[in-house]
């Protein structure tokens, strides 16, 4: 997709020592395009993280790189003080030889240059239990961390992203729109939105009265976003920030199980795969709660099967929503590859509520064995 030349002189305009070798794709994100580049610097192999920032999904890089910014310093400034490695446990930007944040090139695409974490590997789905008890650990004391983060120095990227309801009116209007014809094919998929309209609005609604606390939130907490320490097997460092906002705890605690906890990949094909696997989901519970549990609302500890629930929906929504506005912000791999991510969410979604009272049941004991709770 980039040729070497192409790479190499966006490179040229950060401020980093040593002579570009090569670069690699990580195909994992649907919406930035990422690389690992590689330097020689007398002698020794250096990496960095070179990314193009998609600016149909982020309209404004100065405010997003703000964020970034303000974000990577202080979570660095936590970990410098309670000992960590802060060169693998926090990104942070290069400047460009101007000292900017970023830098824009002639086509007005926008790239920044991260740390590159040595000796780190991302995960797409769980090979044992206790990896998912880690990463609901790891994204646990992300928020504990964040804690304290000043909220009003954070601009909304993206507005209303995690607002469910406003997600089912874009679909609403989507469907009004039908830019491709393509809605005449999905009576069954819409009619499982419509069947479910009032519940999107539930998690806004209890935060506009109090219910639950506004807090600062990762907001795309799939486990791909976690690295992990190729040697101890360990969560290392938590990327992909440019969604911190001001969101709620349910909002990551709910995407993660989303994605970590369904027995398929998000993108598979035969649905008859998709489920909630009920052993995993206790597992990130016990380790999202024994991190952040002390200083959940327990409003927050009894929604945690609805968060799943919701999230998923959500997702399922504007993998539809996109399909029927003709592939306009996901990336795709082929024609119907949303179509077939919203399959795959819907029927994790039926799953999620034939189990729910199972979910609510390892969510009360887990509470209670691990915050000394009842809910
Ligand atoms: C996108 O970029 P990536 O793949 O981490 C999306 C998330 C979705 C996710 C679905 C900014 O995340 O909200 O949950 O795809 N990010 C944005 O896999 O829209
Ligand atoms: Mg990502």
């Amino acid at each position: 997709m980039f040729t070497n030349e192409e790479i190499k002189s966006i490179l040229d305009n950060f401020a980093i020592a040593g002579e570009f070798i090569e670069f690699y794709p990580i195909d994992d994100g649907h919406i930035n395009d990422t690389l690992t580049v590689v330097y020689n610097v007398e002698g020794m192999e250096m990496r960095h993280l070179l990314q193009r920032i998609n600016t149909a999904v982020f309209k404004n890089p100065d405010q997003l790189m703000a964020n970034v910014d303000c974000v990577t310093s202080f979570l660095r400034d936590k970990i410098i003080a309670s000992g960590g490695d802060s060169e693998r446990e926090a990104l942070y930007c290069k400047p460009t030889r101007t000292g900017k944040k970023y830098f824009a090139d002639a086509e007005n695409r926008v790239w920044r240059l991260y740390n590159f974490v040595e000796n780190s590997f991302s995960r797409n789905s769980i090979d044992s239990p206790e990896i998912f008890f880690n990463a609901g650990k790891a994204f646990g004391e992300f928020q504990r961390q964040l804690a304290d983060f000043p909220i009003d120095k954070l601009y909304e990227t993206i507005p209303d992203f995690h607002n469910t309801g406003k997600r089912y009116r874009n679909l609403v209007n989507a469907i009004a729109s039908d830019p491709k014809g393509r809605v005449k094919h999905l009576s069954e998929e819409i009619d499982f939105c419509r069947e479910r309209r009032d519940e999107t609005y539930v998690l806004t609604g209890k935060t506009v009265i109090g219910d639950l606390p506004l807090r600062v939130t990762h907001n795309d907490t799939k486990l791909n976003n976690i690295l992990f320490d190729k040697t101890t097997d360990e969560p290392v460092c938590i990327v992909d920030l440019d969604t911190v906002m001001p969101g709620l705890s349910l909002y990551d605690f709910g995407d993660a199980i989303r994605f970590g906890a369904n027995t398929a990949a998000e993108d598979e094909k035969d649905i008859s795969k998709v489920s909630l696997d009920l052993g995993l989901y206790e597992q990130y519970v016990r380790g999202f709660l024994t991190s952040a549990g002390k200083s959940l609302v327990s409003e927050e500890v009894r929604l945690l099967p609805f968060s799943a629930k919701m999230m998923t929906l959500e997702c399922g929504m504007r993998f539809l929503t996109d399909y029927i506005d003709g592939d306009v912000y996901f990336k795709i791999h082929y024609p119907d590859h949303n179509l077939v991510r919203c399959h795959t969410q819907f029927a994790l979604v039926a799953d999620i509520e034939r189990k729910y009272d199972e979910m609510m049941k390892i969510t009360e004991n887990a509470y209670k064995e691990i915050c000394g709770k009842t809910l």
